[in-house]
């Protein structure tokens, strides 16, 4: 006369174990729908002239930051992400899951990347620079950058890795000139773009590299022992 009840307590335990199973199926449903996203990233069109990308080891703590001139003499950095027809796409802080929003949507993201996109040539100098904000370790940070004119087909205008030394590093990674879609004079000879965003431009009449005075600099505090 107990066999009833037996029943229902198995009845009980298969209900749970089956609901179980299925919030475990919903979470990893759930878990693979926020990781398939990271490999579409990559496809961006990014409807530019010239596109800069730099980029560090996926999941590194460290925090690199990409710095651009034009010809007209402005510059474009974390504080100031659009500047003439230059577009700083985010600052990438590398830490671990930062996130990136790609139509609407916001995806977890492992990888350590800024890009700088130029929606039109301007004949002169370009100067691209990479500044290592914080220095997590004492190794020398490895940092890719490439340079890209993306028109009529895409040209690679440079494409090399420079180290960083410690937090506060400054490298001019290249500088090219245009001359009517020409590229010419690729070189590295130092430039430094951080010292011109300090600066204080009321002075001169600039109005385009007027910048927040309360910028932070690189924190003291982060060189690595
Ligand atoms: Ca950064
Ligand atoms: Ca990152």
């Amino acid at each position: 006369m107990f066999e009833p009840e037996q029943e229902s307590e198995f009845d009980v335990f298969t209900d749970l174990l089956f609901n179980s199973l299925v919030a475990i199926s919903f979470l990893f449903f759930l878990a693979f729908a926020m990781i398939n996203p990271i490999a579409e990233s990559g496809k961006i069109d990014p409807k530019a002239e010239l596109l800069i990308t730099v980029r560090w080891a996926d999941n590194n703590p460290d925090d690199v930051d990409t710095y651009v001139e034009d010809p007209l003499g402005n510059v474009v950095w974390y504080n100031k992400r659009e500047a003439g027809l230059m577009h700083l796409d985010r600052d990438d802080r590398g830490m671990f899951k930062d996130v990136i929003v790609v139509n609407g949507e916001e995806i977890a993201n492992p990888l350590n990347q800024e890009s700088v996109s130029i929606r039109g040539l301007t004949n002169g100098e370009y100067v691209v620079n990479i500044v290592q904000y914080i220095a997590t370790t004492s190794e020398p940070l490895p940092v890719q950058v490439k340079v890209e004119k993306l028109n009529p087909v895409v040209k690679v205008v440079f494409y090399g890795t420079i180290d960083l030394n410690g937090s506060g590093d400054e490298k001019t990674a290249v500088r090219f000139t245009l001359t009517d879609g020409e590229v010419g004079d690729v070189n590295n000879r130092p430039k430094s773009l951080v010292s011109l965003t300090r600066q204080d431009k009321s002075s001169d009449g600039g109005d385009s590299l007027v910048i927040d005075p309360n910028a932070p600099a690189p924190p003291a505090g982060a060189t690595a022992q």
